[in-house]
Order: structure tokens, then C-alpha cells, then sequence
């Protein structure tokens, strides 16, 4: 049985997904188990300062997996995790796929608004959290979100806490009763960026996910030998899978956790641990870029710089290879499935201009006008996708998901690209009401819920501005009722109400009215020309 409300592949999808060997039938329970018979005292992970072997970090899954037993976390119980990049993140994930609990991943930026709806709508069961991380106190927003959550019987702290369980003690040296789980079976509840309103949850099976990171780990060349610098948020699906932290613990490889992504700390933990491949957003690129020209740390053992979550420059892209004499690898996926790679031997020319072709042979793309017609090949349009790791609908979602899924099962990507002759993918431009910024994404009604909340407003529009480094930036359009907030006060309103830090607008604009579209909506295409326009980018 699949956790209730997760639609998934249809039977005869599901059968050739099996029978062309997409779909191994293995949990991520079982492959800890396999990878520690196989790698036993091989490093799995470390932060560079404590490292931990592959039987290592199975016996502590064990362990911690008893403790959550005898709390009375069980099969299919949700549990929102909001951990940085710590190793106690795989030991809780892990702990949770072999009790076959369902993590929902949150990210640390989030917030009360978005913690509390995530443990609400997911019915969660427990909340695990570190006490403090980057200046914030985790421990005073669990208390507020306890109590607003019914469901919540348990939080959990990583640290410090005097008032609420304590991880740490949660590993036990006590068999735990293994549940019956199979691989077609929910293992996890990813976040969407999300469009309409507040981000939905994505079912992710065993079957599907370990899928991806095998062929991640062909197309990338992981093995044994690799280490993978995480210095991207890891509950992102990019460095989670794509082949991520999850590739390389599949491969029997070795997993470096950084808690930041600036060069000072990334740099010498790459010369430290001889890293050979890492993940970044464009930004991140950027500053790297920037940073590798005054540093004094040995970069040589990297050989691939992957670039992915949004649109990178080729202007940018060209200058990678050289800066850092390693391969440049552009990723364009989403957490809903479909992942795209440029491959590590294609010239050039594809690798700075193009974001990649599928991974899978049983990926299927159609690129639609308007109307849902294919457009000839070379031609902009929306892509829209379904295969054997793609999703086929959102969680607890049905009149959502009727928008987002074609009758037929594809999912609406919302991204426009075209595609070439040979299958390689540009992304040009997005027709979903989306902020990209930098990486991160913010559905515009969201925020625009948020501010139609205050006393004052009449009515609110996000949209995208240009931005140098960032790629995008959020402006809010405001009309008030009166004259009376400055636009700074809207951006404290926002962030009172408990809005993650990235989703808080760059820039406020008050204006009289918005330009309407000839059907009487608001054109945020004006808007977005407006801002543009005005800030001269
Ligand atoms: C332009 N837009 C991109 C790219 C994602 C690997 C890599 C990224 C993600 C990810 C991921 C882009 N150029 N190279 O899950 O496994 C935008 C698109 C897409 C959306 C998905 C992975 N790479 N995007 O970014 O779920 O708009 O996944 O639909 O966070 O990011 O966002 P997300």
C-alpha cells in the first residue's frame, strides 16, 4: 500500500518500469545495509572534523531507529526534518526510511509560516530541529509551532534542549522491530517551489528515487573513489540526488559536509579531503569565481563543478573550466522528477550553451504551445515530462494536480525551453507565477497571501526583477488603501508573520493601480518591465 493520498504510476507504467529494470525493487534501508556489508570501514561521511565509517553510520541508523521506535514513531508517520548540513541529517533520514516513517525535508531558512503549514497539512507526527544554527533558535519556533499543530506528539532536538527530546539520546543499544517495507512504497515528502499559493509535497518512492541516483552515478561518473562536497542546503533535491550526497553513499564513495557554502569554508575543506566534485547554484559559481583568484587552498583534486537550480549564464559557464581547470556539468531538474545533464564528454560549445538532455532513455519530453500542441523542434515552449522517476501527482493534492498533470500523466514543468536535434535542452524563460532567486524558488502568491494579510493593503503583485548576481530578485507592487506605511514596514510585516528570510521582497513599490492584460488581469509582464525598466538592468 502507498501512503494515502500519493498517486503514482499507473499499472502497466509501473510494470515496464519494472521489467526494463528502472525499478530494482531495493530500499534505501536495505542499500545502508548492503553498502556496509560491501564498504564496511570505508569513510561514508564526514565534516571534516569527525568521520564516519559505512558500518558506522549503519549501526547508528540502528540504533537511533530503536529510539524513534520506543518513542512511537512508526511506519508511514510523518516526520518534518530541518537540519543543516550536519551528519545527524542521514542518521535521522535513514533512521526514518528503515522505520518507514516519511521525512519532510525542510530547509533551514524556513520559518514559522512554513514549518507550521508543513506539520499541519502533513499531519506530522514529530519535528526534528537543531537547538540554534546561523544566530537562530530552533527550539523557541518549535515551541510556537507545537502549539498550532495538533498532530505534533514529539520535537526532537540535535543539541541543547532541556524541555524537549534530545537526539542524542535516541540512540539505543536495542533491537528495533523491523517493518515490512517495500520498495514501491513513499519513502520521503520533498518540497515543491511551488506556484499557486504555499509549496505542495512530493511523494518520492524507494523504487523511483534510487533510480535516478544510479543513473546520476553513471552519467557523473561517481564511484568509490569520489568525494562529493555538499554545500548546498542538502535537503535540496540538487545535492541530495542529482547524484548528490544520496549518489555518492549508493556508490560506496565518500561525503564531505560543508555548513556554508562561502570559499573560506569550502576551499580548504576541498583541499583537506581531496573533493572531486561539488554542486553549486549560479551564484554560488559566481563568488567561487571570484574567490579563486586570490586564494591560496589546492583545488586541483576537483574535476567536476556541476551548476544547476537556475539558469546560468554562458557568459559565466565559459569561464569555469579555465578558472578551475575541472569540468563544468550544467544540471537543469526539478524535485518533481526530470533531471538533465550536459555529459562529462560533450564539447564546449554544449556545455556553456546548453542545460543538458534527460537522464533517463524512458524520460519522455513534449515541448507545447498554448494549446498543448507540439512546436516544431528548436522551437520555445513549455516542457512537460513523464517517466520512471517523475512524479504523477502532488500529495493530498487532486484539483491541483489536474492542473499541474496532463490526462495522460505528464507534469507541467512550467519552464520554457526548446530542445535540439539532439535532445540537449536551453531553458528560455519560465511561464509559471515563480521567482527564481538564485537557486531558491518563491511562489508569488505566497508572499502576495502574505501581504493581503496587512491592515493597509489593497492589493499585491510579486514579480521578478533582474539582478547582476542573483539572477532574479522579488518586487512587491503594492496598492494601500491609504497612504500611510513606508515599504520598509511591509518587508518587517512580512517577516513578523514568520516568512522564511529568501521569500521576503527586495523591493517594495507603492503604486496607484497595476497595469491590467486586455482580460482584465494584472499584467505582471508589465510589472516586470516596469521594474526593469527602472532600475536600469
Ligand atoms: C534553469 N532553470 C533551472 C537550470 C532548475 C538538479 C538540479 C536542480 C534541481 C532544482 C533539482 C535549472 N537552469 N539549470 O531538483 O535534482 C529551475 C526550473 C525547474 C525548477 C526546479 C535537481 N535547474 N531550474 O532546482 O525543484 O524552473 O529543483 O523547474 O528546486 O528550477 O526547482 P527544484
Amino acid at each position: 500500500m502507498v501512503l494515502a493520498g500519493c498517486p503514482t504510476w499507473p499499472d502497466e507504467f509501473a510494470t515496464f518500469y519494472r521489467e526494463k529494470g528502472c525499478w530494482q525493487g531495493k530500499t534505501f534501508g536495505q542499500l545502508l545495509q548492503e553498502n556496509a556489508n560491501k564498504y564496511g570501514n570505508q569513510i561514508a561521511m564526514t565534516d571534516g572534523e569527525t568521520e564516519v565509517s559505512y558500518s558506522d553510520f549503519n549501526a547508528n541508523v540502528d540504533q537511533l531507529a530503536a529510539g524513534l521506535q520506543r518513542l512511537g514513531i512508526q511506519k508511514e508517520d510523518r516526520v518534518v526534518v530541518q537540519l543543516p548540513n550536519q551528519l545527524a541529517f542521514f542518521d535521522v533520514v535513514f533512521a526514518l526510511f528503515r522505520l518507514g516513517a516519511i521525512p519532510v525535508y525542510a530547509l533551514p531558512a524556513h520559518r514559522y509560516s512554513e514549518i507550521s503549514y508543513f506539520c499541519e497539512f502533513a499531519e506530522a507526527k514529530a519535528y526534528i530541529i537543531p537547538d540554534t544554527y546561523g544566530g537562530f533558535n530552533y527550539t523557541a519556533l518549535a515551541n510556537d509551532v507545537q502549539k498550532s499543530v495538533n498532530s505534533l506528539e514529539h520535537i526532537i532536538v540535535h543539541g541543547e534542549t532541556n524541555e524537549y527530546t534530545s537526539l542524542s539520546e535516541l540512540y539505543l543499544q536495542a533491537e528495533f522491530k523491523e517493518p515490512e517495507i517495500k520498495a514501491s512504497e513513499i519513502a520521503f515528502l520533498q518540497l515543491s517551489g511551488g506556484s499557486t499559493g504555499l509549496s505542495k509535497l512530493i511523494p518520492r518512492t524507494h523504487d523511483d528515487y534510487i533510480y535516478t541516483l544510479h543513473l546520476s552515478n553513471q552519467i557523473c561518473r561517481i564511484n568509490e573513489n569520489s568525494v562529493f562536497l555538499a554545500v548546498l542546503p542538502i535537503a535540496h533535491n540538487f545535492p541530495m540526488s542529482s547524484p548528490g550526497v544520496l549518489g555518492i553513499l549508493y556508490a560506496g564513495g565518500k561525503v564531505v559536509l560543508s555548513l556554508g557554502s562561502s570559499p573560506d569554508k569550502a576551499f580548504p575543506l576541498i583541499e583537506k579531503e581531496q573533493v572531486n566534485i561539488t554542486a553549486l547554484v549560479p551564484p554560488i559559481a559566481l563568488i567561487w569565481l571570484e574567490a579563486i583568484k586570490s586564494h591560496e587552498d589546492d583545488l586541483t583534486s576537483l574535476q567536476v563543478i556541476q551548476v544547476g537550480g537556475a539558469k546560468f549564464s554562458a557568459e559565466v559557464a565559459k569561464r569555469i573550466q579555465p578558472a578551475f581547470d575541472c569540468k563544468l556539468q550544467q544540471v537543469f531538474g526539478m524535485a518533481e522528477g526530470l533531471v538533465n545533464y550536459t555529459r562529462l564528454d560533450d564539447p564546449d560549445e554544449i556545455i556553456v550553451h546548453t542545460q543538458g538532455k534527460p537522464m533517463s532513455a524512458y524520460d519522455e519530453i513534449r515541448i507545447v504551445d498554448e494549446e498543448d500542441t507540439i512546436v516544431p523542434i528548436g522551437e520555445v515552449g513549455e516542457l512537460l515530462t513523464r517517466g520512471p522517476y517523475t512524479i504523477r501527482g502532488y500529495y493530498m493534492a487532486p484539483v491541483h494536480n489536474r492542473k499541474a498533470f496532463t490526462s495522460d500523466g505528464f507534469y507541467r514543468t512550467g519552464d520554457l525551453v526548446s530542445v535540439n536535434e539532439h535532445g540537449y535542452i536551453t531553458v528560455e524563460g519560465r511561464d509559471k507565477d515563480q521567482i527564481n532567486r538564485g537557486g531558491e524558488k518563491i511562489a508569488a502568491e505566497e508572499v502576495e497571501n502574505h501581504l493581503l494579510a496587512h491592515a493597509n493593503v489593497f492589493d499585491a503583485a510579486i514579480v521578478a526583477m533582474p539582478d547582476k548576481f542573483l539572477g532574479e530578485r522579488t518586487c512587491a507592487f503594492l496598492i494601500l488603501k491609504s497612504p500611510s506605511e513606508k515599504p520598509a514596514d511591509f518587508r518587517n510585516f512580512l517577516r513578523e508573520k514568520g516568512l522564511a528570510a529568501y521569500k521576503i521582497p527586495d523591493r517594495v513599490e507603492i503604486v496607484e493601480a497595476f497595469p491590467q492584460t486586455p482580460f482584465g488581469k494584472v499584467s505582471k509582464k508589465t510589472l516586470r518591465q516596469q521594474i526593469a525598466q527602472k532600475i536600469n538592468i
